[in-house]
């Protein structure tokens, strides 16, 4: 397997990988694919990536940076270069014409249109290897992937509990249940989503920002889509409808509390991968509907006795019936400035 690829080609796919998920780049409909092209001396010739829908691919955006010197090169690509007319022409025709020796791609493309770029290659005579760093480039496509399976967004809901099953307080006080560290650290997954969804009621009795900032408290750049669902109406003063707050933050009330209903119409505005933040109703909703694809939460050594539960009634009575997400990661976030440790506990919901 490792002799497959060189120390160079390793290098350079990990390379792609960061230009891959170059910041601020819009997820949209496109994957995040990044492409470094290297001569026989495992030199870097040129890098590129891709900058979303309607932009040049990472491979067409590396040969223009290389020119002649793309001739005996080889592409490491993280994704299978495409074979198709769609927005811009097929990367695989571009690659060989450009005189590319050989392509070494980290997964096979999932979306049927697109496919078949390493047939192309190799019938153009260009030597053709996968799999380097699949899992990697699995990961960072993963809501995109999934999308082209499921024809709709990757569910991720998140949530923070006391040990004892409490996300807010008796009179609904809430802040502050996790430390600064696990709010740091869902900053951070925030940013990786481009649709942050929420209730109405949420959205009413909370009136959330949910922008999302850096350590110093800053707004990035490139916000996700902030979204309201359900059927209250609400006062468009609240915060989320606020220019003055939005922090150039775009925000949606969709007026169903239909899960099914939400997540359709944000694939058809091209959102891939949906951070679910709140309320215990709507969680209940999109966990009963069989739509979390993943669930993301921050315990803390907190004790409430009383208050509000995470996630509201999913119809269950006994035992038996429980719902078992299986355990993906348990990472333990210390604590800084005297705070102490909270746990995050990844799970994937399991289908049967
Ligand atoms: C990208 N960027 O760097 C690569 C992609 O019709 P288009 O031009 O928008 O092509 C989109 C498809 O092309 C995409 O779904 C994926 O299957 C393939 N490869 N796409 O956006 C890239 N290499
Ligand atoms: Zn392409």
């Amino acid at each position: 397997m490792s002799g497959r690829f060189t120390a160079a080609e390793r290098a350079a796919m990990r390379r792609a990988l960061e230009l891959a998920a170059t910041p601020g780049v819009p997820l949209g409909p496109n994957p995040r694919v990044g492409c470094v092209l290297v001569d026989e001396h495992g030199e870097t010739v040129a890098e590129g990536h891709h900058r979303g829908a309607g932009t040049p691919h990472a491979e067409a955006d590396a040969l223009a940076r290389a020119g002649g010197r793309a001739r005996g090169a080889t592409a490491v690509v993280t994704l299978e270069p495409c074979n198709h007319h769609g927005r811009t022409g097929p990367c695989a025709e571009a690659l060989a014409e450009a005189g590319v020796r050989r392509v070494v791609f980290a997964q096979p493309d999932p979306n049927p249109v697109a496919a078949g770029g390493a047939e192309a290659l190799r019938a153009a005579g260009v030597e053709v290897e996968s799999g380097l760093l699949a899992v990697e480039s699995g990961l960072l496509n993963r809501a995109w992937a999934f999308g082209v399976e499921h024809g709709r967004p990757f569910v991720t809901w998140k949530f923070a509990t006391t040990l004892d099953g409490r996300s807010a307080a008796a009179d609904g006080t809430s802040r502050w249940v996790s430390s600064r560290a696990a709010r740091l650290d869902t900053h951070r997954l925030r940013a990786l989503c481009d649709v942050m969804l929420v209730g109405s009621n949420t959205v009413a009795v909370d009136d959330p920002l949910l922008t999302v900032r850096d350590e110093h408290d800053r707004p990035l750049d490139h916000q996700p889509l902030r979204v309201v669902m359900g059927e209250r109406e609400l006062d468009p003063g609240r915060r989320i409808f606020n220019a003055r707050y939005s922090q150039g933050a775009a925000s949606l009330h969709l007026r169903t509390r239909d899960p099914r209903v939400a997540l359709e119409q944000l694939y058809a505005r091209d959102r891939q991968h949906v951070f679910l933040e709140g309320g215990p109703t709507l969680a209940a909703a999109f966990l009963r509907a069989g739509l979390v694809d993943e669930i993301v939460v921050y315990v803390a050594p907190m004790l409430l006795g009383a208050g509000r539960s995470a996630v509201a009634d999913l119809g269950i009575t006994t035992i038996a019936d429980a719902f078992r997400p299986r355990v993906v990661d348990i990472t333990v976030l210390d604590g800084v400035d005297g705070e102490q440790p909270n746990v995050r506990v990844t799970l994937a919901p399991t289908r049967t």
